[in-house]
């Protein structure tokens, strides 16, 4: 891998050399690795004192916290373009070099209609590579490495440039961000370049900082999910999350899936999420452990999925309580449920029955006359 790696290095430092202009690409919804990994390539480039440019599309408001701060960061301190500017920098002996993506779609358009005019183009990653990938006999793709930030690392310490005290933090956070703070895909190696960073200066504190939560969305969020009913019917468990105190409150899709997956682990087949997601449409989002068809669910709705997770946005109407009773009418169906084991059936059915006996905190809902239990699970 490390010879690899070498060999990288060198058809890097030969190709670096020989350009005229440098454009780096990371992915499109850039994230904490694209970002690091492409500053990382910037700081080396800049090394051989050539022009380089990042080439990023996506709008700093669409950022999340931790990615903004990176991203502002790095624009100070190297050239950040749009690809709707490449063309007024563009030179004739200009390379290209894809950091943590080698798939065309995964990058702006303008630099995927582009790369022919490139002289040369170097890809860099850790993800698989398919018949969708930029060809090139440059690319270094390492799917053993947990990040591309990791690569850089290693790229950095052969070169033997310095990596100051920011550059440190912006890449361990991309080992962070890959590794899910270094739980997984980490191995000892890993382990040692986040060692190196952390002794250049990245504080474990100031890294983690990067992975704060939008505090105004997550109570947005955990408000939804206040709303939340669990609905059993016979061995099945549903939550069904919609904001009854304040129907109209408009959310996004991804704020539904948010409160969707919250409720998952919660012993129940699926969860759904209603909000109202724009004037006169709503979304469903829908999520399953495995237990229950979702996206057959989705489809009464006009919607999609895969196995996993599914959505529906539903037109011309506003009115979050209806389509709650008529998502709680298509959940009666036994049909949209997988066949349950045996044993599973009689244990949940003698839960039932000594939580019947007990339980003072099952409610019949008036509308569908259909037990309703409020944030209390069937199976605990
Ligand atoms: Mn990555």
């Amino acid at each position: 891998m490390e010879k690899n790696l070498k060999d990288f290095k060198a058809i890097l430092e030969s190709r670096i050399k020989g350009a005229s202009r440098i454009f780096i690409v990371p992915h499109l919804n850039i994230d904490l690795d694209a970002i690091g990994s492409a500053s990382g390539m910037a700081e080396i480039c800049s090394c051989f004192k050539k022009e380089t440019f990042i080439i990023v599309d996506d709008a700093p408001s669409n950022m999340n916290v931790g990615v903004r701060n990176i991203f502002d960061a790095s624009a100070e301190r190297y050239q950040m373009i749009s690809s709707v500017e490449l063309e007024k920098y563009r030179q004739e002996d200009d390379i290209l070099i894809t950091v943590d993506v080698s798939k065309k779609d995964l990058i702006p358009s303008k630099v995927e209609v582009s790369l022919s005019s490139f002289s040369k183009i170097l890809v860099l990653d850790h993800h698989k590579s398919d018949e969708h990938s930029i060809e090139s006999a440059d690319s270094h793709i390492d799917i053993e490495t947990s990040s591309t930030c990791e690569m850089i690392t290693r790229l950095m310490k052969l070169f033997g440039i310095s990596i100051d005290k920011w550059l440190a933090k912006a890449l361990l956070a991309g080992i962070f961000l890959d590794t899910n703070k270094l739980k997984k895909n980490t191995d000892e190696k890993t382990l040692e370049i986040a060692a190196r960073l952390i002794r250049r200066g990245a504080t474990i504190q100031d890294v983690n900082d990067l992975f704060v939560e939008d505090f105004e969305n997550d109570r947005k969020v955990q408000h939804l999910i206040d709303g939340a009913e669990f609905v059993p019917y016979h061995i099945h468990n549903v939550a069904v999350i919609y904001n009854h105190e304040h129907p109209d409150t408009l959310y996004t899709q991804a704020e539904l899936a948010e409160a969707a997956d919250y409720l998952l682990p919660y012993k129940v087949d699926a969860a759904y999420a209603i909000g109202v997601i724009g004037p006169d449409q709503i979304g469903i989002s829908a999520r399953t452990t495995g237990g229950m068809k979702i996206v057959d669910v989705m489809h009464v709705f006009g919607g999609g999925g895969n196995e996993h997770s599914a959505a529906a946005k539903i037109l011309e109407t506003s009115d979050v309580f209806l389509i709650r009773e008529q998502l709680l009418k298509l959940l009666r169906q036994e049909d949209f449920y997988f066949v349950k084991s045996t044993a599973l059936v009689e244990e949940v059915e003698n839960q039932q029955r000594a939580e019947n006996s007990t339980s003072d905190a099952v409610v019949i809902t008036p509308v569908e006359g259909i037990l309703v239990k409020e944030k209390k699970f069937l199976a605990g």
